[in-house]
């Protein structure tokens, strides 16, 4: 049986959730700005909703080109480390629609690449209801719009998610690959960049349909072995890199909802009880041991809340997991009067176990 494998990527990411936290944007053209040392007049544009877009406004554009082309737009800083928690609970709800645990692979703040062959059994069909699932639980969730694309290894899915972009959902068969592929400009392919698109160009070769049919011998003589055989094997679609963690040491986490939206102690902790047993089997599983905490919450009027912790040491004891989580969703429930309607827990900073156990333990 073929791979299926899922793209992921958010949509217009940073000024999205600057939208969803200030509605009164949403009919605004918002431009999310990384201002330099020199202040507002040197920063760079992150990334914009699509109202600035259809001004012309683009990423990495200097912001006072981007404010002279649309001078009524909305220009905000970035705020890194909350987009960063906004992604952990999206990369949670992702991870749980993977095959396992480990067919998860996150690429980029806003990307992830699942492995879903086993659940969608090899059947395209099924696999376009995983999506339309994913798309709709990360809407229902953390109320952003993100673009899938699905096909049969990594770069056909990347490639499909950005077909149909914002809100869309790409499905490219195996017998649809050549077809998708042929007639796009070398420069759509993942991982070609500008040198590369110009010294193919160089050599005549504009379409991917050119490139597939280029001796591979010729391409290895310009760019080297590697890059001349992957040259040759992208532009057939070839891809065998497997869905992977890049780093052993990334974060295990757990997230669910309430039966019904709830302040109920015993319910809230009894949910947390479970998904504390669950990250620890994976943390068992991995062999692994973790030096922060982190407790989310998704409050009934959709807002998140998240709280973290960094322990002394790395541990992978489930008293100390389970009594920190217990602390902070404590805080959580003094602290406000809102309906919890999602909780999550999460070990962060993880170690490989080396045999020896933790200092303290001699
Ligand atoms: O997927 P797409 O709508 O085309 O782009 P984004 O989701 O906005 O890109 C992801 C994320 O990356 C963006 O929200 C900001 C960041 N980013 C950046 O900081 N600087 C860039 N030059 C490009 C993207
Ligand atoms: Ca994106
Ligand atoms: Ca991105």
């Amino acid at each position: 049986m073929g791979r299926v494998i899922i793209h992921v990527d958010m949509d217009y990411f940073y000024a999205a959730i600057e939208e969803r936290e200030d509605p009164s944007l949403r009919d605004k053209a918002v431009v999310v700005c990384m201002y330099s040392n020199r202040g507002e007049s040197g920063g760079a544009v992150s990334t914009s909703n699509y109202i600035a877009r259809e001004a012309g406004i683009r990423s990495a554009m200097p912001c006072k080109l981007a404010r002279s082309k649309k001078p009524d737009a909305v220009f905000l800083p970035v705020r890194k480390p909350f987009y960063e928690e906004v992604s952990a609970n999206i990369m949670e709800i992702l991870r749980s629609n993977a095959d396992t645990e480990e067919a998860f692979e996150k690429i980029s703040i806003d990307e992830a690449f699942l492995e879903i062959t086993v659940s969608c059994k090899g059947d395209y069909g099924l696999a376009e209801e995983i999506g339309l699932r994913i798309k709709q639980e990360v809407k229902e969730q953390e109320r952003i719009t993100c673009s899938v694309g699905i096909g049969p290894n990594k770069l056909i899915a990347k490639m499909a998610s950005s077909y149909q972009k914002p809100d869309g959902i790409t499905i490219v068969r195996p017998e649809d690959v050549d077809g998708f592929l042929k007639p796009m400009p070398v420069k759509e392919l993942w991982g070609i960049g500008k040198v590369t698109e110009e010294k193919l160009s160089e050599m005549g070769i504009n379409k991917v349909e050119e490139l597939a049919s280029c001796d591979v011998m010729e391409l290895i003589a310009v760019f080297g072995k590697n890059k001349g055989m992957w040259l040759k094997d992208a532009a057939s679609g070839i891809d065998e890199s497997p869905v992977k963690e890049r780093t052993a040491t990334d974060q295990i986490g757990r997230m669910a909802s309430l039966e019904h939206d709830s302040r109920n102690e015993n319910m809230i902790f009894s949910l947390l009880e479970e998904l504390v047993d669950d990250v620890m089997e994976k943390v068992r599983k991995r062999k692994v041991s973790f030096r922060s905490v982190t407790v989310t919450v998704i409050f009934s009027n959709f807002k998140t809340s998240t709280k973290s912790r960094t322990l002394n040491h790395a541990v992978n004891d489930r008293d100390i997991l389970i009594q920190n989580a217990r602390e902070m969703m404590k805080q959580f429930l003094e602290k406000s009067e809102i309906n919890f309607r999602r909780i999550g827990v999460r070990v962060d900073n993880l170690q490989e176990n080396t045999g020896q156990k933790s200092l303290f333990d001699f």
